[in-house]
């Protein structure tokens, strides 16, 4: 159906009127025919704070371009949405202003669902998932009980991190370098509690090595991973008090052991007490005190001057019966290996620093090459290389971790001699999931006086949240006071029994549900298996950096859980990651008053602090709040539709880049919808148009307009093409499109099917960038269908062929030759051709070329010295 001429391009119109046709028509249901490949496209789901950012945005986009791609190419697309909607933001809501956490979250999910149907993301809506449902959450319960049968789940007492304005434990992966709680910024304290953990480091070694199957991530998250994990290999060695008590130490350098000259034990070392001579009982419990009060970090700041206290008893040192004393330090932590060390401070610094201060015995064990060092007097510890001393056996080796050096050598002498043996460590800590909060999935076990800890049977799963709970304030969690809720009879024994009153970390709930999505309207199981294994691994999962170690380690943790219960058959949840910059904007700041000004309150030409008159410093920053440079989506969709918020972000900046907000370039790209659209529609309107052409076939005698035509038009779809395949570079995809509609615009053909093809080439490739003007352009081109389930365009490489081109050859500016060259010649080979023409040789033989200037496509100009 031709448009009326002269009709104007009008997102608000189209948009609306195409997201309603695709909804009636289930156009984004996912496809069940397993004969064509399966392509499983997802974007980190969100948490409903209510609003949608510019991040989501631009995550949301970049993923939606993939699967509608991928759609066109011909594969079945899994491309779902949901909600990861526990959390403390809904009840901090509820109690900062009365509304109950369910009520929150649930309008905020409306309301965000809203605004990404506005986008026009092409999602299966039929399998949302909000995992503060009890349809998911009873799944989720089920699989903490399948980690608790299969011993990945238990209760201990333990230091925990304590958020003090959350009032909440923490995971360590939740605590930053500095301390500080990853939500509410708070330095985090310990405390002494008993709590649920889930033993992911029992697949450590596995989490490590299966990287290596992941050559589809940044190399920094896997980097980021890895040190998480933190491998270290080493030996333990067991030493003996003098009162016959072992005590076995973790170390890196079992080779230096004839140099251990003191050993320290962690504050909270359970032998600490019995160590602790009665001279020594104050100093020692006062230093208890005062390390159980600062955190990890703090503790192993090396910045630090070390601390400590001896226990007043000795230890012998099991390779040369030395007796050496045992002290306590905070520096040694108690998660960490045996919690106890020997100490050597000619090698470890450490250590060095801690001898020197309390006046100990330094011993050196390594001599480095061309040099004698005295225990006496070394500056700094030498944890280098060199060769064996004063260390029996070892004497005479050279000290290093490869084979035939010391640390092989001393670890083989170790097991020989029953002192020790050879042994791995992780920095890995189990991940602590208990919550002292309300809105979060309540660990479904009860606890018994007789039976202890009885898990909940399936069949009375979920373990709902009560909804009568009181938000008074913070500081105990809302549902240990419900005693109705918490007193149950025991699932074992019938009699009176209490419910576990933790919820879980929220984390667990997105540790899988990817997996739900694969059949998320299962009622009675967590998913079909077959449906699992069929779309799993996600093919392209796209989301922030913040996510690189918690999120992305617990969901590689989970799905190898699963698959070693015989739920899922694959290693990997995740086959390709890419992680979205971040999307900044111009941000004014008073260098004096440390202030930010709102971009709205400042004259661009002369930027001045509106209140003190300062000048202001501009820069581009993150999007946020706090500093008033938030642009925001609605006011974008409001003004230029979702189409050209699309164009802007993928065009603005590659996927992985940060993407610098600017309003002129967004109107660029409102300006290059324009265009597409006077271009189509009036092709549609011209007498001569062809406009049901679908593509034209390669003609033999194709005028020189129509050829160069064809010749651009797959140019831009052998480009676009491989801009998508390689690392979805879509910036330089839409410069493409540019370029083909540019060549379109200077056509000499308009009447001839190369220009049809031309038009339906464009629109076809325009279509996973601009969803819902390709949709209406290819209806007023005629269509019945949704472009959206055409093919995508076919290259025909015998289209690219070149033609000749004729290249003027200048020199000092004057036309002296042509020659004809092939027309894809780049700039170097136009040059070479150049010089080696006729020409050429003739005028600049024996002359000294200043300089060459190539015109691409027209000329090359030598300037030669006179
Ligand atoms: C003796 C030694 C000599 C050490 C030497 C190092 C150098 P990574 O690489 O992190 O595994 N260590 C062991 N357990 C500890 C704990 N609970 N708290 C603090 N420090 C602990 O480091 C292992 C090394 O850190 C171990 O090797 C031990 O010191 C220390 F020239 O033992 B080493
Ligand atoms: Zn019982």
């Amino acid at each position: 159906m031709a448009a009326p001429e002269g009709q104007k391009y009008d997102p608000a119109a189209i948009e609306k009127k195409w997201q309603r046709v695709w909804a009636e028509q289930g156009l984004d249901v996912t496809p069940e025919d397993r004969d064509k490949p399966k392509f499983y496209a997802l974007s980190m789901f969100p948490y409903p704070s209510g609003n949608l950012h510019m991040g989501h945005v631009r995550n949301y986009t970049i993923t939606d371009v993939i699967a509608r791609v991928r759609r066109m190419q011909g594969y079945r697309v899994l491309h779902p949405m949901g909600w990861d909607a526990f959390g403390l933001p809904a009840e901090n809501a509820a109690i900062d202003r009365g509304i109950h956490p369910a009520q929150w979250t649930y309008q905020n999910i409306d309301q965000m669902r809203a605004q990404l149907q506005q986008l026009g993301l092409s999602y299966d809506w039929n399998r949302e998932v909000a995992t503060c449902s009890p349809h998911y959450y009873k799944w989720t319960q089920w699989s903490f009980l399948q980690f608790l049968k299969a011993g990945l789940a238990y209760q201990k007492e333990a230091a925990v991190n304590w958020d003090p304005i959350d009032q909440t434990v923490l995971a360590n992966e939740q605590v930053d370098s500095e301390g500080k709680s990853w939500r509410s910024g708070a330095k985090v304290e310990r405390k002494l509690l008993r709590q649920w953990f889930l033993k992911i480091t029992a697949y450590a070694e596995e989490l490590l090595q299966d990287l290596d199957q992941l050559p589809g991530w940044p190399e920094r998250v896997r980097t980021m991973q890895e040190n998480w994990i933190g491998k270290s290999t080493g030996a333990q060695v067991v030493f003996t008090t003098e009162a016959g008590d072992e005590l076995p130490v973790f170390t890196t350098r079992p080779d230096t052991l004839w140099g251990a000259t003191f050993m320290v034990l962690s504050p909270e070392h359970p032998l600490v007490a019995k160590l602790t001579t009665p001279e020594q009982r104050d100093v020692v419990t006062a230093y208890q005190a005062a390390a159980a009060a600062k955190s990890d970090i703090d503790r192993t700041d090396d910045t630090q001057e070390k601390t400590g206290v001896w226990t007043g008893s000795y230890a012998v040192n099991p390779v040369n019966g030395a007796k050496i004393p045992i002290w306590i330090a905070d520096y040694v932590l108690m998660g960490y290996g045996t919690g106890a060390i020997m100490a050597v401070p000619a090698h470890d610094q450490r250590d060095f620093e801690f001898a020197r201060k309390f006046g100990l015995e330094i011993k050196v064990v390594v001599q480095p090459q061309g040099e004698t060092l005295e225990g006496n007097t070394m500056v700094t510890a030498w944890p280098g290389e060199g060769v064996m001393v004063n260390s029996g056996p070892l004497d005479g080796i050279p000290a290093g971790k490869g084979e035939g050096q010391s640390v092989a050598a001393a670890i083989q002498w170790l097991e020989t001699n029953g002192k020790g043996k050879g042994e791995v460590n992780y920095r890995l800590r189990d991940w602590l999931i208990s919550r002292q909060r309300y809105w979060g999935v309540p660990i479904p076990v009860v606890h018994c006086p007789s039976c202890g800890t009885v898990p909940v049977p399936d069949d009375q799963l979920p373990v709902e949240l009560p909804q009568d709970v009181e938000f008074s304030g913070r500081g105990a969690s809302p549902l240990a006071q419900l005693d109705h809720w918490v007193n149950v009879p025991c699932p074992s024994c019938g009699e009176p029994a209490k419910r576990e009153t933790d919820t879980m970390d929220t984390f667990i709930d997105s540790s899988w549900y990817f997996l739900r999505f694969a059949d998320a309207r299962n009622e009675g199981a967590i998913f079909d298996s077959a449906k699992v294994n069929d779309w799993l691994p996600v093919d392209q999962y796209v989301g922030g950096i913040e996510h690189a170690i918690l999120h992305l380690l617990y969901s590689r943790f989970f799905t190898k859980v699963l698959r070693d219960r015989g739920l899922l058959n694959v290693d990997e949840p995740f086959s390709r990651l890419l992680t979205q910059g971040m999307v900044q904007a111009l941000t004014y700041k008073n260098p004096k008053t440390g202030k930010y000004i709102p971009p709205a309150q400042v004259n661009l030409e002369d930027p001045q602090d509106p209140t003190t008159g300062d000048p202001l410093e501009g820069f581009y920053e993150k999007m946020s709040k706090s500093k008033y440079n938030g642009v925001d989506p609605e006011a974008v969709l409001a003004k230029y539709g979702a189409d050209t918020a699309r164009m802007f972000i993928l065009f603005k900046a590659p996927p992985e880049k940060d993407l610098e907000w600017d309003d002129a370039d967004v109107e660029g790209q409102y300006r290059f919808l324009n265009r597409v659209w006077r271009l189509v529609t009036g092709f549609i309107a011209s007498p001569g148009a062809d406009v049901g052409a679908n593509g034209s076939s390669p003609p033999a005698a194709l005028t020189k307009p129509e050829k160069d035509l064809r010749r651009a038009i797959h140019i831009a779809i052998k480009e676009v093409s491989e801009d998508i395949e390689g690392d979805y570079q879509f910036n330089t995809a839409v410069s493409e499109l540019m370029k083909l509609s540019n060549a379109l615009t200077d056509a000499q053909c308009t009447d001839s099917p190369v220009y049809a093809e031309g038009i339906t080439t464009l629109v076809k490739l325009l279509a996973p960038f601009a969803p819902h003007l390709a949709e209406e352009l290819w209806h007023q081109l005629g269509h019945a269908n949704s472009i959206h389930r055409e093919p995508w365009p076919e290259l025909d490489p015998s289209a690219l062929v070149a033609d000749e081109i004729t290249l003027v050859i200048q020199i000092m500016g004057k036309t002296r030759g042509t020659l004809d060259v092939p027309a894809d010649s780049d700039k170097a080979a136009l040059e070479q051709y150049a010089r080696e023409s006729e020409v050429a040789q003739r005028y600049i033989s024996g002359k000294e070329v200043k300089k060459v200037i190539v015109v691409p496509g027209k000329l090359v100009n030598f300037v030669v010295a006179s």
